[in-house]
């Protein structure tokens, strides 16, 4: 027996209308299904995609870094500068600070990123600002006003965007994030001889995007030997195709100054050992890069298992120490020697301090001072201070 389909209308009519209950049960199901839906496919969206619908949602967006930024940072924001542009999407690289240390010069020349120093919150002008690489806004004025958008970092924190936050602590660059972004769009890394309007597909990683992300995994996993998870492999391998060798080998190996070689020199040809422990006045310096990097050589000595490097440039003595020894926290040694040293400031992590004071009395009463300041050091590393 063949039903109608008029019939089948008519019956369900009549049911419908003897059951109202089961109407409205139904249109609830129905709703929350679809709803349910919608929300869960919003949130179940890879970052990559969220990411990327946030930015297009803005007329322009403001990529900001944390103070001197190295590779990782602004490769991050190159990253997300190409994803901007990608959704139509005007975008800008900020940074607080100075671009001194040769492998960031380098890395920003070599790659041509366009970015723009910032004093004030001011010189933001937008309210779309993304942070990467940091997760709360510093070292300019004002910057504890600035209320992020986004947040994407790798650093443990708190910080929080208004309307994304992504901190990965266990990642061991912000690049790494960033090239996962890239893949969760399906882009396509470009090959450096290839042309990206040649490529059919959506979204490209750009070759010099994609060189700058892969040596922003590189350098902060000090060349994948520390702190590298599987993360990190993949978003190597995933840029790779797109890597420019000679653009990479050019940022890898920047040119060194002479002074700063100068200083490495000074550093371990002035040094004063005791037991473990080396201490290193370099005199006058014209950059102050340079003592982090001779300290970074010196505890590289045989037998140094702590090492701390001073030098004076515009009045200010600058002090780097580096640790490889469980004894001795270097930031906490650093901050004890300068206690009550007025105007100084010192500290840092264990492994890693710093610390500079002001030298305001001239020459004359300053070299006692030094000797001084030297022979407590090295009392803070003994642990004596
Ligand atoms: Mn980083």
């Amino acid at each position: 027996m063949s039903v109608a389909p008029a019939e089948v209308v008519e019956r369900a009519v009549t049911v419908a209308r003897s059951h109202p209950e089961l109407v409205a049960t139904l249109l609830v199901v129905t709703v929350v299904l679809v709803g349910g839906g919608f929300l869960l496919h919003r949130l179940t969206r890879p970052s990559g995609v969220r990411f990327a619908s946030l930015l297009a949602d803005r007329e322009e967006v403001v990529v900001l870094t944390h103070p001197n930024p190295d590779p990782d940072a602004m490769a991050a924001a190159m990253g997300v500068v190409s994803l901007a542009e990608q959704v139509d999407t005007a975008a800008t690289i900020r940074f607080p600070g100075q671009i001194r240390h040769q492998e960031n010069r380098t890395f920003r020349n070599v790659l041509d990123v366009t970015l723009k120093r910032i004093e004030r919150a001011a010189d933001l002008d937008t309210s779309a600002v993304i942070l990467v690489d940091h997760s709360h806004p510093r070292g300019f004025i004002g910057s504890e006003e600035v209320r992020p958008l986004a947040v994407v970092d790798h650093h443990p924190s708190d910080g929080r965007g208004e309307a994304f936050t992504d901190v990965r602590s266990e990642y061991g660059a912000c690049a790494s994030v960033i090239a996962e972004y890239f893949q969760d769009l399906n882009a396509t890394p470009v090959a450096p001889d290839d042309r990206e309007s040649e490529i059919d597909a959506s979204y490209v990683v750009p070759s010099e995007v994609a060189t700058g992300l892969f040596f922003g995994v590189l350098t902060d996993t000090n060349r994948l030997t520390s702190g590298t998870v599987s993360a990190d492999l993949d978003a190597s391998a995933y840029l790779s195709p797109g890597v420019d060798e000679s653009l990479l080998d050019r940022i890898a190996n920047p040119q060194v100054s002479a002074e700063v070689l100068e200083v490495k020199a000074t550093a371990i040809e002035e040094r004063e050992v005791s037991g473990a422990f080396a201490i290193s006045d370099v005199g006058t310096v014209s950059n102050v890069d340079a003592i982090p990097q001779a300290v970074d050589e010196l505890i590289r000595l045989e037998g140094i298992t702590a090492a701390i490097v001073c030098g004076i440039r515009n009045g200010t003595l600058y002090l780097s120490g580096r640790s490889r020894d469980d004894r001795v926290h270097m930031g906490r040694a650093i901050k004890a020697a300068l206690d009550d040293v007025p105007d100084a400031s010192g500290g840092g992590h264990a492994r890693m301090g710093g610390g500079q004071v002001p030298i305001d009395d001239g020459d004359f009463v300053w070299p006692a001072r030094r000797a001084t300041l030297t022979d407590r050091l090295r009392r803070a590393l003994e642990g004596d201070v």
